[in-house]
């Protein structure tokens, strides 16, 4: 048996053997100066496969996420996020740091924003207040357990966005996932936005790696920004080349991580402490709030650890995330050593 079962996060999955091997033998060039053509077939399937015109591989899911704030934003502007959501949560503030511009976060239901509700938050220039320019979705939502946010929320905030102008930048980093558990295509959720962001090296098992998607003149833009920020990457066809995998191999297995979180959610959420509807684990990611008369979050986790259960501590909860890398037998060895923490 391994050592660990590892539930912390999608992002802790190596790459295939298959992936290995194309890194060896991968054509490169250097691609800052636009000479990788592992790096360009990427680039074209990504923005095919999202329907847009061009797309830029980026280092991170962070740095996608940047440089998309950063191209629809400009100093005295504001951005209106969901309140939980990743970008204003986890990226280490670089709507400030970087594009110097401040987020607007709204409350949602399980991360789907009420396109009402942004319509009554938009603010227009004055002398006094920040002039909204962006809107921030997320989907599937990482905070609120990988839900998947409705193809109707993305058609409404478009039509809000259209009427006062403004853009919509898409964390999509599970955005297959979304698409597997809705039956939506990713073209649909990308057609209501103006950028897209999706991450090749979380269930899609790249080692390194995320797309950002969007018009041509605006990732002409973007790949300047890439640039600024220190993400223009040379021999950067030995990643493509994963990449290449993730887009054309590594999909469709995603359902199986669903499976088996839903398999996680339904065998554990009865048991003392733990506060779960086993119905919302739509995709990869279960969050539990924990409230237990003897046993604090840490001391929970720590006792998992002892047991061979590694998982994450979140937002006053545990978060458990099945990827390629824990299969049905990780899955029943996290049950029983829950059910022997909890039920004793
Ligand atoms: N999320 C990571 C951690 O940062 C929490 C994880 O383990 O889930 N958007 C979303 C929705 C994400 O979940 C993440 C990573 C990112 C963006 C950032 O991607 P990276 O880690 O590549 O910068």
């Amino acid at each position: 048996m391994k050592t660990f079962s590892d539930f912390r996060s999608d992002t802790v999955t190596r790459p295939t053997e298959e992936m290995r091997r194309a890194m060896a033998e991968a054509e490169v060039g250097d691609d800052v100066l636009g000479d990788d053509p592992t790096v360009q077939k990427l680039e074209v399937l990504a923005a095919s496969i999202m329907g847009k015109e061009a797309a830029l591989f980026v280092p991170s899911g962070t740095m996608g996420n940047s440089i998309g704030v950063k191209i629809w934003t400009r100093e005295l502007q504001e951005v209106i996020v969901e309140e939980k959501c990743h970008i204003y949560n986890m990226e280490s503030t670089h709507m400030t740091f970087i594009s110097r511009v401040t987020p607007r976060p709204l409350p949602s239901k399980r991360g789907a924003l009420d396109p009402e509700l942004v319509r009554s938050n938009v603010r227009l220039a004055s002398v006094q207040t920040p002039q909204t320019s962006l809107i921030c979705l997320e989907n599937t939502h990482n905070n609120w357990g990988g839900s998947v946010i409705p193809l109707e929320t993305f058609k409404e905030m478009r039509k809000v966005a259209d009427e006062y102008g403004l853009k919509i930048h898409l964390d999509g980093a599970r955005i297959f996932n979304a698409s597997l558990a809705s039956g939506v295509p990713v073209k649909e959720y990308a057609r209501y936005c103006d950028s897209v962001m999706f991450c090749l090296s979380k269930g899609l098992s790249s080692p390194v790696g995320s797309m950002l998607v969007s018009d041509r003149a605006s990732i002409d833009y973007a790949r300047r920004v890439r640039k600024a920020l220190g993400g223009g990457m040379r021999q950067a066809g030995v990643l493509a080349a994963c990449g290449l995998i993730s887009l054309t191999k590594m999909i469709d297995r995603l359902k199986e991580d669903h499976l088996r979180a839903r398999r996680l959610a339904e065998a554990i959420y009865d048991l003392p402490g733990i506060t779960l509807n086993p119905v919302e684990v739509e995709t990869n990611i279960i969050v539990f709030y924990f409230n237990h008369p003897k046993i604090t979050i840490p001391e929970l986790l720590n006792k998992l650890k002892e047991k061979g259960i590694l998982a994450l501590g979140v937002f006053g909860g545990v978060r458990l995330v099945t990827h390629k890398d824990v299969d049905d037998e990780d899955v029943e060895r996290a049950i029983k050593a829950f059910r022997e923490i909890l039920a004793s």
